[in-house]
């Protein structure tokens, strides 16, 4: 690497050419040969090739990844995180499965979890905002906001976005953009109504994206603080790099029932004295939660 190699960070990836943000300019980089295992987030060294265009050095060591993966390969969504905002709504509808994988995967990455109940303004929401209080019990901090209400009802959003990296997850429709938006108003990140009304299977993003929160009209300045990513809305989250150690230490409701069980080494399937069983049919753990782990484990040993 030349000793004129510069620091950025990667704001955007679209196949082979990467936006690289290094304080001044952003950067479109490519990397030499044809590794492209580089995500938003990440921290690089490049060297310039033109006034505006270069080339990626050097992938710099992640403090934490968030992906997901099926069987044949990793699909990455973020890197060095601060948090990831979860976010979820009861339109067009709620699926706690996706809920609860990407629980699991920011738990088994070590990511801090800030759920988002977002549509508030919907006669839908009150419903599910109940049933998430679960969720709060478990320990993930949670709020409910409306992306079309007034920014002020976003503020306490914004507080806990402040000095952070952020990134926004959840399905598709639920107000991610919507949300990026309203924070960063010249994001002008494409929102939709068709995405998911007409085909599950289009997205209205379809590639992860990082912006600068803007200041709060302090004396700072327009010194941004924090930053935030938009990604695509996932339909799956595959969780098929995960160990069976790692699944049982992703669920806060099982990882405090460790040792607790007859057998050292029961998988909470159907062992006679299992103490997380008799947790879930003594209603202190969602049945959904016990039926997304027991997959996940069936799917270790098929
Ligand atoms: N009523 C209501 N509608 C909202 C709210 N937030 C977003 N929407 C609408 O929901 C639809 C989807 O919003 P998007 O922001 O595109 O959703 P997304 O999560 O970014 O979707 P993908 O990019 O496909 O992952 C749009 O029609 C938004 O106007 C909200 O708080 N209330
Ligand atoms: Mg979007
Ligand atoms: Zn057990």
């Amino acid at each position: 690497m030349a000793d004129s190699a510069r620091a950025g960070r990667v704001v955007a990836a679209h196949g082979r050419h990467f936006l690289v943000d290094d304080g001044e300019n952003i950067v479109d980089c490519v990397t030499r040969g044809r590794k492209s295992d580089i995500v938003c987030g990440d921290q690089v060294a490049f060297n310039l090739t033109h006034a505006d265009s270069g080339v990626i050095e050097k992938v710099e060591a992640r403090r934490n990844l968030l992906y997901r993966s099926d069987e044949f390969r990793s699909k990455l969504i973020a890197a060095n995180l601060d948090q990831a905002v979860v976010v979820v709504a009861a339109v067009p509808y709620f699926r706690e499965e996706l809920l609860i994988r990407c629980l699991v995967a920011c738990e088994s990455a070590d990511i801090p979890v800030l759920i988002v109940l977002n549509k508030s303004d919907l006669p839908e929401t009150a419903a599910l905002a109940r049933h998430l209080e679960t969720y709060a019990q478990l320990g993930y901090p949670q709020i409910t906001v409306s992306a079309r209400g007034e920014m002020g009802q976003l503020a306490e959003l914004r507080a806990h976005l402040t000095d952070k990296t952020s990134v926004l997850v959840g399905g598709s429709g639920v107000g991610k953009s919507t949300l990026l938006n309203k924070l960063v108003p010249d994001a002008n990140a494409a929102t939709g109504e068709i995405s998911y009304a007409l085909d599950a299977g289009k997205h209205t993003t379809t590639n992860a994206r990082l912006f600068h929160l803007p200041g709060h009209g302090n004396s700072s300045g327009d010194k941004h603080t924090g930053d935030l990513i938009d990604s695509p809305g996932m339909q799956e989250f595959g969780l098929q790099h995960l160990s069976q150690a790692a699944l049982m230490d992703a669920f806060p409701e099982i990882r405090a029932r460790a040792g607790q069980c007859r057998f050292y080494n029961c998988r909470h399937l159907k062992e006679p004295g299992c103490a997380v069983l008799a947790a879930a049919q003594a209603g202190d753990m969602l049945p959904n939660r016990l039926r997304v782990y027991q997959n996940l484990i069936g799917q270790l040993s098929s």
